[in-house]
């Protein structure tokens, strides 16, 4: 196996920013050898401020660290400063997000849109990148000075539609799949949640699917679609991706042809980890509810599952059940690692879908 690249990681001083930003560093097998911590990410020249980029130099130098790692994201300019400082390569945290997506992109789909992501990511950063090139001195810019900026951004454009292109034939084969679903009438139940909240664990045992479940955040980067059977009637049910908080909006542009399936579902099961600090699960929360909206998924087609019951107590999740506003009879709480709650979570599905199936229209085809 590789070595890990060892990392120094500069996140807000927040807990759940330092926990969330140590999960997406992990997940791309950096090791953190020195966490820093400020209150402001934003600062003109480096982000950081100047004596704190000052020691940053110091460090990296001292830890004999590959890379630094910035929980937000960077101008490029910034980059270059940060980069011709330290003497180290720097990566911000949407170019982190990025390396996750790239990582555990599986399917001819997932690969597509992490591509058109990347491409979406140079788009602002060109001309900036480009003109750094002419100067001579930015590492890692690859013989970028010999372009024009006007062709580098069409050479950027002109791959982003190649892409756009194969990406609307999949999703058309996904069109004609959904009408057929339709006309068999059968509901679709989709999960959605914040990564690593349990999904694919409860669609397994669901399904009684194998799907990877353990390797941290963003496990899972295409939706895998499966007709199960609940009290006799037959329904389909999708595994989705994870979502984050501070996603780049033009992220979930190039998602949205996975998180499409959440559009047309009968009814989400949004994954909620009960056994974290209220806190954390109120903002993880919040920032699903404003995806799911954006998607378009009505409020009344949400079936909310506070899973890892097993790390909790009833007193807690009932505790922070009501602090989400919601009441005990509305939700679920099961644990995969037991399958505690299993049996109630069916009945519940079945008992909405029931409801909801009635507005599978023909007049939707
Ligand atoms: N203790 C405990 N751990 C669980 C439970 N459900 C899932 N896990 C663990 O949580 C981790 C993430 O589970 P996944 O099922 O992969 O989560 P996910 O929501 O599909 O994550 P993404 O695919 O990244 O969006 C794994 O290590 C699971 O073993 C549970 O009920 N209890
Ligand atoms: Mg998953």
């Amino acid at each position: 196996m590789d070595r890990l690249k060892k990392a120094i990681l500069i996140t807000y001083s927040d807990k759940f920013a330092i926990q969330e930003a140590l999960g997406l560093a992990g997940a791309v097998d950096y090791e953190v050898v020195k966490l820093i911590t400020r209150k402001y990410l934003s600062r003109a020249k480096y982000g950081i401020g100047v004596g704190k980029a000052e020691e940053l130099k110091r460090l990296s130098k001292d830890l004999h660290v590959d890379v630094i790692l910035f929980d937000k994201r960077l101008k490029s300019v910034q980059i270059y400063n940060l980069a011709k400082l330290t003497g180290v390569e720097i990566i911000d945290r949407e170019r982190l997000i990025l390396e996750i997506f790239h990582k555990r992109a599986s399917t001819f789909e997932a690969n597509l849109q992490v591509k058109l992501a990347e491409l979406r990511y140079e788009i602002p950063r060109a001309r900036e990148k480009v003109r750094l090139a002419r100067i001579g001195e930015q590492p890692g810019f690859l013989g970028l000075g010999r372009y024009d900026v006007d062709d580098y951004h069409r050479m950027i454009r002109r791959r982003m539609a190649t892409i756009i292109k194969k990406l609307k034939q999949v999703s058309k084969r996904r069109e004609l799949y959904k009408k057929r679903r339709l006309r068999q009438g059968l509901p679709l139940i989709s999960f959605a949640g914040y990564t690593g909240t349990g999904k694919t664990s409860l669609f397994n045992i669901l399904t009684g699917e194998q799907k990877e479940t353990e390797r941290g955040f963003f496990t899972t980067l295409a939706t895998t679609t499966r007709g199960i059977r609940l009290s006799g009637s037959k329904v389909l049910i999708s595994d989705t991706v994870g979502f984050i908080s501070r996603l780049p909006a033009y992220m979930i542009g190039a998602f949205k042809a996975t998180l499409e399936e959440l559009t047309y579902a009968n009814l989400a099961l949004l994954v909620i980890d009960a056994s974290e600090p209220l806190k954390n699960m109120v903002k993880k929360y919040k920032s699903c509810v404003r995806i799911l909206a954006d998607l378009g998924v009505s409020p009344l087609n949400v079936l909310p599952i506070f899973n890892k019951f097993d790390l909790t107590s009833m007193d807690e999740v009932k505790d922070k059940i009501k602090a989400l506003n919601m009441i005990p009879e509305d939700v679920a709480i099961t644990s995969a690692k037991t399958c505690f709650g299993i049996g109630r979570l069916k009945s519940k599905i079945y008992e909405m879908v029931q409801v909801r199936a009635s507005s599978l229209l023909p007049k939707a085809l």
